[in-house]
């Protein structure tokens, strides 16, 4: 939509009218009332199934236990991927990652993988007569095929895929560059100082990871050995940008900030807000005030400070009069890891406290705890407190439940895999989904079933990840079968057993794959 459209047709809203509206070529009729719920959703990053305390995590995370008293806790709630890129671009687009090649964990200087054009989540509610934000770590690329134009415009990115605003980590806080991005810009960039980016070489005369271990206020265990900003060495070379450059331990409150200008703006007009965290991703630098707050070290801290951002935007929905009304939806890109690259101790002062769940495997893995995710919607107007759900639900439906609560409708050829769920959503009564594919690492497929058949093809990728972490993948060269609901641990391979049920999968996944 263009910026003239757009302002129009903010106006419109605010003034409660009807209207039909036609952009990109997807007409959508609008019913704008004035009692639309705000939507925010606060996507988390590598928190596992068991990290939270009301899912059974020791780390204490009061603010979000209470979304979940005062809401609705799944179960059976699934990102699309045990990795992060995958995830967030099924959570946008409403399509599966591995449908093409190249949308795997993102390099620093990707190119934009979600096109102008392409149906989003986003581009279904801002037609819908929201104002959109994307907030927090993006990882999904910026720029045409040439990639990025660090010192120019990054453009395509955010805006042009259904955001009004954006203030993101252009792709992980382990990446360079090590910058802000607001709307088209690096934020605080001098010109006078442009800044270069290389993930083939190393530029510039900057101490790296490698060679000046003596200057990190936290050592690289695998990986990440490159640029060194802010005591921490990266993934990929950068110079110059000097002014540009993030300090970790001021994310979480800069993204705090972020949202609440946006959310105070225009606070009579429904905002609709995907707010990524870069807690709890590696590096695990957290704010001085939350350094030592738990005996779990940098990753039990990053936890206690993820816990405080939700609390504050709910102190924030709460100060705005907008509590009420507003959905919040909790979750994260993928399950758990502890060693991730750099030596915070998570792995040695883990303690009883299990990231996982009681779930198998973890991040990148095509086990349950790779994609099985808390997953936690409050809305005090319509959804009952304090329930629980075991429906199956997966991130990628969110696009056509907002599309269909909306009477908005979407472009359903090319967002191909999300379905209709709001009942679900919402706690109501509903089937859900029938199954789901999760994809994990090299863009292996499983394959679960609401029965609790759980299928894995077999394939030819390690039994462990393959660098640092010390995480079974679930791949084997046989097939594999696995009942979750009876056995989710996935300890008992049942393909033998039960081989006509996985001969049925086996179709049935392919189907999908072919669709
Ligand atoms: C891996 C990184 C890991 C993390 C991951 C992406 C190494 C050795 N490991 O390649 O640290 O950045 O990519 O994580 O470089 S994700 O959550 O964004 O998918
Ligand atoms: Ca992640």
């Amino acid at each position: 939509m263009n910026s003239l459209l757009k302002k129009h047709f903010s106006f419109l809203s605010l003034v409660g009218f009807s209207l039909l509206v036609s952009c990109a070529g997807k007409p959508s009729r609008e019913e704008v009332s004035e009692d639309k719920p705000n939507i925010l959703v606060i996507y988390t990053d590598d928190v596992g199934y068991g990290d939270i305390s009301v899912y059974g995590g020791k780390i204490p995370t009061p603010n979000i236990d209470k979304l979940a008293a005062d809401g609705l806790l799944f179960s059976n709630a699934y990102a699309s991927a045990a990795t992060c890129t995958p995830s967030r671009y099924s959570l946008l687009t409403g399509e599966y990652a591995w449908r093409a090649k190249g949308r795997g964990v993102a390099a620093g200087d990707a190119s934009a993988l979600i096109r102008p054009g392409v149906e989003t989540l986003p581009s279904v509610v801002q037609r819908a007569g929201y104002r959109t934000a994307a907030i927090g770590k993006w990882h999904l690329g910026l720029g045409g095929d040439e990639g990025p134009d660090w010192n120019g415009e990054l453009n395509p990115g955010p805006l042009e895929i259904g955001f009004d605003y954006s203030f993101i980590i252009p792709a992980t806080g382990d990446r360079v560059p090590t910058v802000f991005v607001e709307d088209h810009h690096i934020v605080g960039l001098d010109p006078a100082d442009p800044i270069s980016v290389n993930y083939r070489e190393n530029i510039g005369d900057g101490p790296t990871g490698k060679d000046n271990p003596e200057l990190l206020k936290m050592m690289w265990s695998h990986g990440h050995n490159h640029s060194i900003v802010n005591g921490v060495s990266r993934i990929g070379y950068q110079t110059g940008g000097e002014a540009a450059m993030w300090r970790d331990e001021d994310f979480a409150q800069t993204f705090v900030d972020k949202a609440t200008d946006f959310i105070k703006a225009e606070s009579d007009k429904p905002f609709f807000m995907y707010f990524s965290t870069h807690d709890i991703h590696v590096p695990r630098i957290a704010h001085e005030r939350f350094q030592g707050a738990t005996d779990f070290g940098p990753r039990g801290d990053v936890i206690v400070q993820l816990d405080w951002t939700v609390g504050e935007l709910m102190k924030l929905l709460q100060e705005q009069g907008l509590e009420e009304n507003t959905i919040v939806i909790f979750s994260s890109d993928n399950g758990p890891v502890l060693d991730d690259g750099y030596v915070d101790q998570a792995r040695e002062l883990i303690a009883d406290h299990d990231a996982a769940g009681d779930l198998r495997g973890g991040k990148y893995s095509a086990f349950e705890a790779g994609t099985r995710v808390p997953f936690i919607v409050k809305w005090p107007k319509s959804v009952k407190a304090g329930t629980t759900s075991d429906v199956l639900f997966s991130q990628v439906d969110l696009l056509a439940s907002f599309a269909a609560v909306n009477n908005i409708s979407y472009d359903s050829a090319q967002a191909i895999d999300t379905e209709n769920h709001w009942e679900v959503l919402i706690g109501q009564e509903g089937q859900g989904r029938y199954s789901l594919v999760q994809e994990a690492l090299f863009s292996n497929l499983a394959y679960v079933r609401n029965d609790g058949y759980k299928f894995i093809p077999g394939n030819t990728g390690p039994d462990m990840v393959p660098w640092g972490p010390i995480i079974e993948t679930g791949f084997d060269k046989e097939d594999q079968l696995f009942n979750i609901k009876l056995d989710p641990k996935e300890t008992k391979d049942l393909s033998t057993s039960e081989a006509e049920i996985m001969a049925k999968m086996k179709e049935e996944l392919e189907e999908i794959v072919k669709k």
